[in-house]
């Protein structure tokens, strides 16, 4: 890249002088500006964000896009963004991986009944619980995007039984594809494990609610990686204690970090993990960045950008 751009960067998560050196290490015509303070924001080309900084990009006049530093992108509410600006989100294949694993993991952990296995062992019980062939498993996965549909592809190589939810039709080999919500009450109906991996949008907002966990089978389990707001936390507490749900793996929560007194720490039906399931990093994420940094400058669309009207 011969000519100057100007990239804003701003995250309360990421390491802003990791990602610099990187950066700056393939492009260093690049000039970097570590957030949330920026004194020229008019000459600002590339925004590349986790969230917006608080006074917002309005004054970003000059904008040619914004990168999200992660795979999903509600947190910059995009309402809120200078409309038009193309924005894009980050997707690898090696963080896709990680997803991957991370769903594989926690769906052998209720496959293979170790979530029955603990609470055996807070009470000091010995007794066999017989193992159930994946190929008897039902999961399902809400979200047949980037992730959903490489994990849905990763289990059903695994054996399970495996559908997978999305807004548009679909035909992926190896599982059954569903749309709207009749054939989602039907799956969820049968379902043993059942996976979020949709974007928060305002219609995805809330759906694992009260009504959804009367549609599942009971004693079915929940690995929640999409969006704490997905989630109406009241109603899975009461899920889990009329026993329609078995048990959860939750990665993420309508409020991060977790806050100290919440019920969640100390339910012994739930197992967390603080927003890890993929976890981007500069040294992974770096090459998909630099690329839309290039396409910016020279014009070109950008990689996995979104649609802005749909949110995702
Ligand atoms: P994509 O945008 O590639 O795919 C989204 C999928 O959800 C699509 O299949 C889409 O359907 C479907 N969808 C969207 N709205 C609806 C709806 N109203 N009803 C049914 N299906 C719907 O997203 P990714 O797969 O890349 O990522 C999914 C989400 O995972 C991210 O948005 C983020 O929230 C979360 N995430 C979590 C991480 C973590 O560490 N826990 C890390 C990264 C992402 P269609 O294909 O028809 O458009
Ligand atoms: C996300 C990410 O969007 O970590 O959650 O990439």
């Amino acid at each position: 890249m011969k000519q100057q751009a100007t990239i804003f960067f701003h995250s309360e998560l990421d390491d802003p002088q990791a990602w610099q050196a990187t950066l700056q290490a393939a492009l260093p015509q690049l000039c970097f500006i570590t957030g949330p303070k920026c004194d020229a924001p008019e000459e600002v080309d590339i925004a590349l964000l986790w969230t917006q900084p608080p006074q917002g990009l309005q004054a970003f006049t000059g904008l040619r896009a914004v990168l999200s530093l992660g795979a999903g992108v509600d947190q910059l509410r995009l309402d809120a963004l200078p409309p038009g600006e193309p924005v894009a989100r980050l997707i690898d294949q090696t963080l896709t991986q990680r997803m991957v694993e991370y769903c594989q993991a926690t769906t052998l952990y209720f496959h293979r009944h170790l979530h029955l296995h603990a609470s055996q062992q807070a009470r000091q019980q010995w007794y066999f619980i017989p193992p159930v062939n994946a190929s008897a498993r039902r999961v399902l996965v809400l979200g047949l995007g980037e992730l959903g549909s490489a994990v849905a592809k990763a289990l059903a190589r695994q054996g399970f039984d495996v559908s997978g939810w999305s807004r548009t039709a679909k035909l992926v080999p190896g599982f059954v594809c569903l749309q709207g919500e009749v054939a989602l009450q039907k799956a969820l109906g049968g379902c043993d494990i059942l996976i979020n991996l949709l974007p928060l949008t305002a219609q995805t907002r809330g759906l694992l609610d009260h009504r959804l966990f009367e549609w599942l089978k009971t004693g079915a389990c929940l690995v929640q990686v999409g969006r704490g707001g997905h989630l109406v936390e009241d109603d899975l507490l009461e899920a889990l204690a009329d026993g329609r749900l078995g048990g959860a793996f939750l990665d993420v929560f309508a409020v991060e970090p977790l806050p100290a007194d919440h019920p969640f720490w100390a339910h012994p039906q739930l197992r967390l993990t603080p927003h890890v399931a993929l976890l981007s990093d500069p040294v992974q994420s770096a090459a998909m960045v630099i690329e839309n940094i290039r396409r910016t400058v020279q014009g070109q669309p950008l990689l996995h950008a979104i649609k802005r009207a749909s949110g995702y």
